[in-house]
């Protein structure tokens, strides 16, 4: 698999800059990336960027781009500009990113980083969950994407969490709470060189709905469940000091004696499926090899994930 040719943008909301250098400092630092202004500008950019304006004066290069920008008038895909585009894709839903570490829990929180979440509900479970940014169109995406740290940089325990806008992740959520998650846990060591590719491309069938969908081959709308459409609200992708895990949140989960053939069952098996072999790359059949660190690809309902002992589960 290789990831898609993804273009940048320079317009990031605050917050994830904030995100990014406040709580991911450690990691930054540890893989060498400096957050520090590019000294290595070109020197007659500096001069340029230097010379004093007279008040309603406009620096000349501006005014030459400002004109290029109104006289031509045509629609500018990210494809046509990477920094000066005026048309962007909408994707079918708006998303929010979310985000937690150890060190983001030590930072005092901002209205642009916490939850629209009273403070200690969900048992206070989201209280340390950081709001980064919310944002509906694929330029959008890439654009966040392009500027946060990867999961192989992240510090031994931290979680992206990306939901569907309104939607926190958390069990205690409605939109979750009768729902369950299906996961993949992989060796940090032997991982280090896919999770990124492997949480990219679980972003990308998110945004791009393709969980929703079936993936016989058949162009079928999926069948409503609850006369809700859409079943996915989430997913997660968690760095342990040993181990990474990608989940997929569901917002129904079906009882685990239900036959194949019962909608809600072929439904969250065909989601199953399609994260191991199309988002995954997987061999359909293959059989995963399971330690201490790494799983199978199952689905689990958040009741059961909650419980001590054996937990009920379906494979993928
Ligand atoms: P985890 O981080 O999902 O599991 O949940 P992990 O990675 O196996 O454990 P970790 O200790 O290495 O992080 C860890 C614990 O957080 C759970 O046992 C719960 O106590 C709590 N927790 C997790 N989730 C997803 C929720 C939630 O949605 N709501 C509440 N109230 N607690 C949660």
């Amino acid at each position: 698999m290789s990831a898609p040719n993804a273009p940048s943008s320079s317009s990031v909301p605050e917050s994830v800059s904030e995100a990014n250098t406040a709580t991911l400092t450690s990691a930054l630092a540890a893989a060498s990336i400096s957050s520090s202004p590019d000294t290595s500008e070109p020197k007659e950019l500096d001069k340029k960027e230097n010379v004093e304006l007279e008040e309603g004066e406009i620096r000349e290069d501006d005014e030459e781009d400002a004109e290029e920008e109104e006289d031509d008038g045509k629609v500018k895909t990210v494809f046509d500009s990477k920094d000066k585009f005026n048309v962007k894709h909408p994707l079918y839903a708006s998303w929010t990113l979310f985000f937690d570490s150890p060190q983001s829990k030590l930072l005092p929180k901002t209205p642009s980083s916490t939850p629209a979440t009273p403070a200690g509900a969900h048992g206070g479970w989201m209280d340390d969950i950081r709001r980064v940014v919310t944002f509906d169109s694929v330029e959008e995406f890439w654009g966040l994407y392009n500027n946060i740290v990867p999961p192989s940089q992240l510090p031994g325990k931290a979680n992206y969490y990306l939901f569907k806008d309104g939607i926190v992740p958390a069990w205690e959520d409605p939109q979750n709470k009768n729902g369950g998650k299906w996961s993949i846990q992989v060796p940090k060591e032997k991982s280090k060189s896919q999770i990124d590719t492997m949480w990219l491309y679980t972003m990308l069938a998110a945004i791009g709905e393709t969980f929703e969908t079936p993936v016989n081959g058949s162009t079928e709308a999926p069948p409503p469940v609850n006369e809700q459409s859409d079943i996915v609200t989430g997913v997660i992708c968690s760095s342990r000091p040993n181990f990474y895990r990608i989940s997929i949140w569901t917002r129904s989960a079906p009882e685990t004696s239900l036959p194949p053939t019962d909608p809600l069952m072929a439904r969250m098996i065909a989601i199953g499926k399609h994260f191991k072999s199309s988002v995954l790359g997987y061999e359909p059949d293959a059989k995963l090899a399971v330690s201490s660190l790494s799983t199978e690809i199952f689905f689990e309902s958040h009741v059961d994930s909650e419980k001590k002992g054996n937990k009920k589960r379906i494979v993928a």
